[in-house]
């Protein structure tokens, strides 16, 4: 041990949502990493809280977190969570592994729409096909944050980034419908905007046995916000938009830009173009889980059967 003393704290902290951030245990500092305005803040606030309010063991629920800005989530969420880095897309293997080496636990995969549905799409369309009983939490801030702003497989038609400066042209991935399609078994989208929701949801997929996805839309102002104007996805209404520099405008634009399931019922293709659609898509309490079912096969193959 060197002379500054241990690195991380042993004991639980007075405050519940301390971390082991060396400079924030040295000096007192409890800053964030991320940027001003950044939707990230919010999502470690809630994640901690809901554990705070259920009183849930962090020890049985073990983070497995890609890679993307989000990976920084780490010094806000709960001090005795236990965590663990996967490679960019591949947190669902990791995940499918340590359920079947100990059911008891129940991991929680924090991935960005860059990492979930970008370059770990494969992973994620099976971990969903097996059902396996963990809850995957989708961050999508529409961009690749942590690499410059990069248009993402998720960034809306017509927004700018690093690598669409003549706009984004491409169709959009859905993950709402990804995950429903692959057979996931509690589906649901949320925004930052609507914390309380977003907890209630998140409450429901920590009880729910099987494979939960949430998929959170959040601002990442710095690269997505100050490209962008406020009239995005309404472009058809002739809004003259104005930057979204700030975290305000953008949460007002998330806001705004979200439908809840119960309306979209009730409008076109057209009209739902570009639109965040939230709210429960899924929730299936009957279908398999596949630790279960492989403990059995287990126990028969260790019978001789
Ligand atoms: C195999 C591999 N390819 C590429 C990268 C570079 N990389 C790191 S983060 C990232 C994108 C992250 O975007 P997202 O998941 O949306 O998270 P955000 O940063 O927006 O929160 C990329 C491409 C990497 N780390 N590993
Ligand atoms: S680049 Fe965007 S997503 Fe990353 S910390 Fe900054 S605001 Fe948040």
């Amino acid at each position: 041990m060197s002379g500054l003393g241990p690195r991380y704290p042993t004991e639980k902290p007075d405050h519940p949502y301390v971390q082991f951030s060396m400079g924030g245990y040295l000096f007192g500092n409890y800053n964030s990493l991320f940027c001003a305005g950044c939707g990230y803040g919010i999502i470690g606030h809630l994640f901690t809280r809901v554990f705070e309010d259920e009183k849930i063991d962090p020890k049985l629920f073990p983070l497995i977190i890609g890679i993307g800005c989000y990976t920084q989530l780490i010094t806000l969420v709960h001090h005795a969570s236990q965590k663990v880095f996967a490679l960019h897309g591949r947190a669902p293997a990791l995940a499918t592994g340590m359920k079947i080496a100990n059911p008891k636990l129940k991991p929680i995969i924090f991935s960005g729409d860059g990492d979930c549905l970008g370059i770990g799409g494969n992973h994620f369309i099976h971990i969903c096909r097996r059902n396996i009983d963990c809850v995957i939490l989708i961050f999508n801030n529409s961009i690749y944050g942590m690499t410059g702003g990069q248009s993402a497989p998720t960034t809306l038609y017509g927004a700018e980034s690093t690598t669409t400066p003549y706009k984004m042209f491409e169709n959009r991935s859905d993950g709402v419908k990804l995950a429903l399609a692959a057979g996931a078994s509690y589906i649901a989208r949320i925004t930052v905007a609507h914390p309380r929701t977003f907890m209630k949801y998140f409450k429901k997929a920590l009880k729910h046995k099987g494979t939960s996805v949430i998929e959170v839309i959040t601002p990442c102002v710095t690269y997505f916000g100050r490209r962008n104007l406020n009239n995005l996805g309404a472009e058809n209404l002739g809004l003259e938009g104005e930057k979204m520099d700030n975290t305000l405008k953008m949460l007002d634009w998330i806001r705004r830009n979200s439908v809840r399931v119960n309306q979209a019922k009730f409008m076109t293709e057209e009209e739902l173009f570009n639109k965040y659609i939230i709210g429960e898509f899924k929730y299936d309490q009957d279908k398999p889980e596949y630790s279960e079912k492989y403990i059995k096969i287990q126990k028969l193959a260790m019978e001789g059967k």
